[in-house]
């Protein structure tokens, strides 16, 4: 055990021969790998530490997308690393079909039922948000059979939305290039994202907020309320693009769920677990949800894990009149898993995370942002508690985009990469969404990075005469 926990610095590696390596045999996630040959291959990321990841050429990077959306209590715990030793020791796996459990799973069922409203008292496992979410739709689709209504089997859900990438992932989600390609589930409706800076147009935020609920209430009416099973949202929608809804769209959009009898479900894989200053994103929103389903800060990425939290109305049905529910994964509460994220919720209890998400870095970063807001080809810069984006625009008078869009986000992106930054382009924002133990001086260290990169696009641009397509 002692040898597994010794610290593990970088090790020298042969960079260039892993890239090809990685080139010839490793296909990607989300990747043109034509494309990918073309530009010489990937990083390859051997470790790293709090806030920062280094790759096989001994470049360090802050880490501003905490991984990917997921590495809440940061890098290099050991606590989390001796968690799932000892457990591995203990019980590797076993599985949880058959009248069969395990500590650790049972523990975490207890210690989310804590965390989330009284009216959440059980929890289904899965590995990832995907499979979280194809979990939701089967679950929500079942429960109104049970109810007597077979025909309340839509799910009403954004443009725009990624609730993953699995066919019922991708069909929930509202990502056009992936709906085509490989087939969607039928009974999903799609309708407008409460996204006021890129959709908004003169209107206010306030009244824009109410639209785009209108448009829910909308869709409802169109189908006929006794064929919507269900609407699915993340609190605020993290990979396409960080959009912060406005206040009056939550509350809207609880009312018009209530009063049409439709399940109100949270996608909280990146909202969760302190990103918003919150527990979770419904707790930021007042959002009154049927169901949850929540992965990444779960275990801060440490293993593969994630949840579905069913709220007591539709697991008073199961249990009553579902008799065997035929769905789970061989790794359903699968123990070392489990007692990863058991002890990262113990560590983000114990060192208050969450407030000082809430009352001390997300502010300070809100803070940092307006200054950034500044910057003449910075449009607007949002954030709430540690998940933000800056969008950079044509004109910020009249919040016109750049077009081709893409190009200019992405070279801003990669000035971040080059200067060691990590950030995320989405459309022509950078996203950012730090580990949740990041440090003030390194929110000066991120931002600072990110206005040079601003900085030397911006002058590329004038360099180009303001056309995007010769950047
Ligand atoms: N729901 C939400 C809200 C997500 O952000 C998933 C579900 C799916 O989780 P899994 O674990 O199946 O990947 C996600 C995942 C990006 C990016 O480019 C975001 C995600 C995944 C991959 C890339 O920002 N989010």
């Amino acid at each position: 055990m002692d040898d597994v926990l010794k610290a593990r610095p970088g090790r020298n590696y042969d960079a260039d021969a892993l890239i090809r390596e990685d080139m010839a045999h490793h296909m990607h996630p989300f990747t043109d790998h034509k494309a990918l040959h073309e530009e010489g291959g990937g990083r390859i990321i051997t470790h790293a530490d709090g806030v920062y990841i280094w790759d096989a050429k001994g470049q360090r990077y802050l880490d501003g997308m905490a991984g990917l959306w997921c590495v809440n209590a940061g890098y290099g715990r050991r606590e989390l690393v001796q968690a799932a030793a000892e457990q591995m020791l203990e019980l590797p796996f076993y599985n949880t079909f058959f009248k069969t459990t395990n500590v650790p799973a049972t523990e975490l069922s207890r210690v989310l039922c804590e965390l989330t409203p009284p009216n959440f008292n059980h929890a289904f496992f899965a590995n990832s948000g995907s499979e979280a979410n194809d979990t939701i739709l089967r679950m929500v689709r079942h429960f109104w059979v049970l109810e007597g209504k077979p025909e309340k089997q839509v799910v009403i859900s954004r443009k725009n939305a990624y609730h993953g990438s699995t066919v019922a992932g991708l069909s929930l989600g509202g990502m056009a290039p992936m709906h085509a390609q490989g087939g969607v589930v039928p009974g999903i409706e799609h309708v407008r994202q409460p996204y006021w800076y890129g959709e908004g147009e003169d209107m206010d935020p306030d009244a824009f907020g109410l639209v785009c609920a209108k448009a829910i209430e909308d869709k409802i009416l169109e189908l006929g309320a006794d064929k919507v099973a269900a609407f699915i949202g993340e609190p605020i929608q993290g990979a396409g693009g960080v959009i912060i809804p406005p206040k009056t769209y939550w509350p809207e959009v609880n009312r018009i769920c209530k009063k049409y009898n439709i399940l109100l479900i949270c996608d909280e894989v990146i909202c969760g677990f302190g990103r918003t200053g919150h527990w979770f994103g419904h707790g930021a929103f007042g959002i009154e949800a049927d169901m949850l389903t929540m992965a990444k800060g779960l275990s801060s990425g440490y293993l593969p894990i994630s949840a579905v939290m069913v709220g007591d109305r539709v697991h008073r049905t199961l249990y009553d009149k579902g008799g065997e529910f035929y769905h789970g994964y061989t790794y359903s509460g699968h123990p070392a898993a489990c007692a990863v994220a058991l002890k990262n919720i113990e560590i983000i209890r114990r060192e208050g995370l969450v407030e000082r998400v809430h009352s001390e870095t997300g502010p300070y970063l809100a803070e940092g942002l307006k200054r950034l807001a500044k910057h003449p080809l910075v449009g607007e810069a949002r954030s709430l508690g540690l998940i933000g984006a800056i969008e950079l625009v044509k004109d910020k008078k009249t919040r016109k985009t750049f077009t081709p869009v893409g190009k200019v986000g992405t070279r801003a992106r990669d000035y971040c990469i080059n200067g060691g930054l990590i950030m995320r382009a989405v459309r022509d924002s950078l996203i950012m969404s730090p580990p949740l133990t990041i440090t003030k001086p390194q929110i000066d260290e991120m931002l600072g990075l990110a206005e040079k990169a601003i900085d030397k696009t911006m002058k590329d641009l004038d360099r180009a005469g303001g056309d995007v397509e010769k950047l």
